[in-house]
């Protein structure tokens, strides 16, 4: 039986914006404040989408929270009408609300931790929702998630979806971005690699915990044998890495990774080589690509994808080209004899100014036949409902947000509306 990648990107919402509400995110911290376009950004990423599809990929959708999001502002004693709720908290604690306003739902590296088939010890396929404890914007996503992977892979005979871990920042976890699976090929058994970080006193915190991977390895029913917890490294971190996606990524036997990714790479490396004999590691020298680039271009945050032929595509944002030195590497790397022989450049410029590239936007479940057909189709793309959810979008997203206009009550309109309509679209209503 064949077994497929499924990407399942996340409709960027009417709400898009600029807060700066991500600390350790350079790129969040340093356009905070920015006019942000919702349509134009919601746009770009269904071209991604598109892009991939055109490719002969398969590819899902996930549409975009509620926000503002009521229900929280309720639990915190604020009432009346959903205008009146938002009212009241913009008043009393602006920065509350820019919290329960944010569009963060869109990144679904975040939204979970996948364990295909072939992995785990019952051979379902295994998700558990990432908790995002460790920034307060975030925190406010697992209930819906956990809401929409209920449904689009409710078929227990093939998946096992488990709730977000409890504990809050002591099992901080955030999701599949800080997770990468190698495996000879997307059927076969795999080694799977959760990459936690340590809070070493700098200035931006570690967001994933160790022990928050491990429990999920324990959910999932992994194999100890092929299953690794790896250190990030503290300069990673500090430089802006905040989730190990913005430095590394792997697809089948294939790793690409900054040379100051991990903590101890020599040790990770072997282990890597005992656990998967065969695996390829393309590391890029900090003399070619500083950790400045990387993290700037987001090179690593490309989606490193087997296309059809069985040939591998890196599929980068436009600032990788922008940045003369990363797209010199890029250029020398697909001369090298690797299996990455293409590079597919997309523009997902607005969510890239949050600091959220290609990766951020997908969540990766690789699925064997029986499993695909299983999945509830209301989330996956096919040519006819992308050119519908473009519709919507331009029809209801708003053109652009300006910080001042985050308060606005005809904006909080627009964007339930705006959401509602998506919904309806999907068949989710
Ligand atoms: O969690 N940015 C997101 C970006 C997530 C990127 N995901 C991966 N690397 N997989 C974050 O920091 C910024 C929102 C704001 O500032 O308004 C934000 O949440």
């Amino acid at each position: 039986m064949t077994t497929v990648e499924i990407n399942f990107d996340g409709l960027i919402g009417p709400t898009h914006n600029y807060a700066g509400l991500s600390l350790g995110n350079v790129a969040s911290a340093a356009n905070a404040g920015e006019v942000s376009s919702p349509r134009a950004a919601a746009l770009q990423g269904l071209a991604k989408m598109k892009q991939l599809m055109d490719r002969g990929l398969p590819q899902g959708v996930l549409p975009p929270q509620e926000r503002p999001y009521v229900p929280v502002l309720r639990m915190l004693g604020f009432d009346g009408s959903d205008a009146a709720v938002c009212a009241a908290a913009f008043a009393a604690d602006p920065a509350l609300f820019r919290n329960a306003f944010a569009a963060s739902s869109m990144w679904t590296a975040n939204a979970a931790t996948v364990s295909p088939k072939p992995d785990t010890a019952d051979g379902r396929v295994h998700l558990t929702v990432a908790n995002l404890a460790s920034m307060a914007h975030r925190s406010l996503e697992p209930p819906e998630t956990e809401q929409w992977l209920r449904l689009a892979f409710g078929a227990e005979q093939h998946f096992c979806v488990h709730s977000a871990l409890r504990f809050g920042v002591h099992f901080g976890d955030e999701g599949a971005a800080n997770h990468m699976r190698l495996a000879p090929a997307h059927g076969a058994t795999g080694v799977e690699v959760f990459v936690y970080g340590e809070d070493k006193g700098g200035r931006f915190p570690a967001r994933q915990k160790r022990r928050a991977s491990e429990a999920i390895a324990r959910l999932h029913g992994l194999d100890m044998k092929r299953t690794l917890f790896v250190a990030q490294s503290d300069a990673a971190i500090q430089a802006g890495a905040f989730h190990n996606d913005v430095v590394a990524v792997a697809n089948e036997h294939v790793l690409f990774t900054h040379e100051h990714a991990f903590e101890d790479k020599a040790k990770f490396y072997n282990a890597l080589e005992d656990a998967l004999p065969g695996v390829l590691i393309v590391e890029v020298p900090s003399a070619e690509v500083g950790l400045e680039d990387a993290i700037r271009s987001y090179l690593f945050n490309s989606q490193l994808i087997t296309l059809p032929n069985g040939d591998m595509a890196l599929v980068m944002p436009q600032e990788c080209r922008d940045n003369i030195r990363v797209w010199d590497y890029v250029q020398r790397l697909l001369d090298k004899n690797t299996p990455i022989r293409e590079a597919i450049v997309i523009d997902v410029r607005e969510s890239m100014r949050n600091g959220g590239g290609p990766a951020c936007l997908r969540l990766r479940v690789q699925v064997d036949e029986a499993a695909m057909a299983a999945i509830d189709s209301r989330f996956l793309l096919d040519e006819r409902k992308w050119e519908a959810l473009n519709r919507v979008v331009e029809t209801h997203w708003p053109e652009r947000i300006t910080p001042g206009d985050i308060g606005n009550a005809a904006l909080w309109e627009q964007a339930w509306a705006a959401r509602r309509a998506l919904l309806a679209e999907m068949g989710l209503a």
